[in-house]
């Protein structure tokens, strides 16, 4: 199986600009994206801690390797506008601006979580950071992100909904329904596709008979563009101009982001389906934290300023952890509320 390949940002739309070597950022917005993009590695490697000493149960998908994606599509987004994911949920939710210790304790399940302990890691919200979930039936998702867009549509204001979903989810019936929704009624969505090369186990080329997911609205007429998911830079600079293209009417737009996830696709996967060298390879060459590091470092920002944004990040997560040990379980007279019966 290919590692994903350093794809150029690559136009399949109608008329909209091409790619080449993205814009660079400004020192502030490199450190940003940086401290971005490791609190959400490092509440990731806390998190897998966690369910290895077994204080998290049920499901857990880590957004390792993925990070530049929701970070940079983050940078690109204004107030208001939303944001919709399925079940690798915690990167989108930290993007967003949630915090670290009320998603920790939902993974733990205990009362301070963002579902008071009763949702766990595929269930959270905040309609104040404009975070619509967290689903775990694949594709759903896709469905409701259109229906946010069809409610901003109708309130008449000016944002935009992004509805993330994976590889595996672009084969759903339910994704193809709402692409022609969505065009037909001229939606401000951007569909974002997490092309991480795998579903649970099956690689794309196994499962895919169109396998540049850009194109998979060809048929609506969305345009759509393959980015270098793990460049921030190209992910933002793709963002802005999808959400541009939103913003003025012209409809729905997809974002192919080639990216790669390092761990299994849940806690409990073998990953048989690849070699570890591959994983190692990407790692090496892509890394989308250390694409920004090393640029940093070139560009003379001192190690000290790197580890104090390390050591920030570190208390936070471990503040995160230790909340959500120490907070209590939900009352058992809270088994029945707030949940449907
Ligand atoms: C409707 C539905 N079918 C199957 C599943 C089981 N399932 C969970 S994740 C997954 C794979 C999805 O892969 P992809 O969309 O590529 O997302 P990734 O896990 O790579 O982020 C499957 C088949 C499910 N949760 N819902
Ligand atoms: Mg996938």
């Amino acid at each position: 199986m290919a590692a994903p390949k350093k794809a150029a940002a690559q136009d399949t739309s109608q008329g909209t600009s091409s790619g080449g070597s993205p814009p660079k950022f400004t020192r502030e917005q490199e450190l940003a994206a940086l401290r971005d993009m490791l609190l959400i590695r490092r509440f990731e490697e806390k998190a897998g801690q966690l369910y290895g000493m077994g204080a998290i149960g049920g499901f857990c998908h880590l957004y390792i390797g993925q990070e530049a994606v929701v970070v940079g599509m983050q940078m690109a987004l204004k107030d208001g506008d939303q944001v919709i994911t399925g079940y690798r949920d915690h990167g989108h939710m930290l993007a967003c601006g949630m915090e670290a210790k009320g998603v920790m304790a939902e993974l733990t399940g205990r009362r301070g979580g963002y579902s008071k302990g009763k949702g766990g890691s595929m269930h959270m919200f905040s309609v104040e950071k404009k975070f619509y979930g967290g689903h775990g039936i694949v594709g759903a998702q896709v469905s409701l992100g259109t229906g946010l867009a069809f409610a901003n549509w109708y309130r008449g204001n000016d944002s935009v909904s992004v509805a993330y979903f994976g590889d595996g989810a672009a084969n759903q019936g339910q994704v193809y329904e709402s692409f022609n929704m969505a065009e037909l009624w001229k939606l401000p969505v951007i569909y974002v596709i997490e092309n991480n090369r795998y579903a649970m186990g099956t690689a794309v080329s196994r499962a895919s008979a169109q396998q540049d997911f850009s194109r998979r609205g060809a048929s609506f007429n969305i345009p759509g563009k393959q980015v270098d998911g793990m460049d921030v830079r190209a992910v933002k600079a793709a963002g802005e101009e999808a959400a541009a293209w939103c913003r003025a009417g012209k409809g729905p737009f997809i974002l192919e982001m080639q990216t790669y996830r390092y761990r299994g696709h849940s806690m409990s996967d073998p990953a048989k389906y690849r070699t570890r060298e591959e994983v190692e390879k990407v790692r090496h060459d892509q890394d989308p934290i250390e694409q920004v590091r090393n640029r940093l470092l070139a560009a003379k920002v001192s190690e000290q300023e790197l580890k104090a944004i390390d050591a920030e990040v570190r208390d936070i997560v471990n503040a995160s952890a230790e909340f959500a040990q120490s907070d209590p379980e939900p009352d058992v007279a809270e088994l029945y509320t707030d949940v449907y019966r």
